[in-house]
């Protein structure tokens, strides 16, 4: 397994695809894509455009579809649910699907949605995406972040970085046999430097620094933690994603 870390989607080559893509973005979508799963909703499937979002979900019926999504962190006007995954409780999101458009995440899926396998990975369910690594070894792994309108976002690089130390410590490879690009190394010691204080960073960084101006210290802490949810988003067909 050769792993590659881009921090954005626009960093991400476009003359190729890996094996598996791994698609981050911690704060919130790939952890709101997460919790909503765990929580029993039928599939997440993901829209960067809002126009193209809502003319699929007409079709379906309103008990079985939530809209949700954000611009600017806020709730688009006239959906169910914001991005907030503290908003994805079972009796709210059980058997539906979710019709979710957010400013990168989704872009971020699209961009290499066309890959043979692609996953989500977030904090909260790192452990899940490095068991399928480890288990189905593709042989070239991208982890691609969503950043921010095109800039590196610090949460999901750290997350990166947790899904490439977690792998290098579980299998024989050395670091040198692991990694594909500088990024990783780099990712690596960004994670082994706030470990223990990701919740410290994530309200320091410049999209905590954005969601908490919109009251999200709990989204930030929730989406802080690590391992807590044991579930694996995996594409089933270009943007829908289902529990593994
Ligand atoms: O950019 C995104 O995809 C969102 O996850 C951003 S927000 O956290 O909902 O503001």
């Amino acid at each position: 397994m050769k792993l590659f870390v881009y921090h954005t989607p626009e960093r991400t080559p476009t003359d190729r695809l890996p094996d598996c893509a791994v698609v981050i973005d911690v704060l919130r979508a790939t952890t709101t894509i997460a919790t909503a799963l765990d929580a029993g909703a039928e599939a997440v499937q993901t829209f960067s455009n809002i126009e193209e979002l809502m003319r699929q979900s007409e079709s379906w019926s309103t008990d079985k579809r939530l809209r949700a999504g954000e611009r600017g962190g806020m709730t688009v006007k006239g959906f169910e649910l914001g991005n907030s995954p503290l908003a994805c409780k079972p009796s709210v999101v059980k058997s539906k699907r979710l019709f979710l458009t957010t400013t990168n995440g989704t872009r971020a899926l699209e961009r290499v949605e066309h890959s043979p396998q692609v996953i989500t990975a977030a904090q909260i369910n790192r452990r899940s995406a490095v068991n399928y690594l480890l288990e189905t070894q593709p042989e070239t792994v991208w982890i691609v972040g969503s950043g921010w309108e095109g800039d590196y976002s610090v949460e999901d690089t750290a997350c990166a970085g947790a899904i490439a130390q977690s792998i290098l410590q579980q299998s024989d490879a050395s670091l040198i046999d692991l990694f594909g690009n500088d990024e990783v190394i780099g990712a690596i010691a960004l994670y082994e430097q706030w470990k223990d204080n990701l919740l410290n960073v994530f309200r320091q960084c410049s999209h905590g620094q954005r969601l908490l101006k919109l009251n999200g210290d709990e989204d930030l802490f929730y989406c802080s933690q690590t391992d807590i949810v044991d579930v694996l988003p995996i594409q089933k067909q270009p943007g829908v994603l289902v529990k593994y």
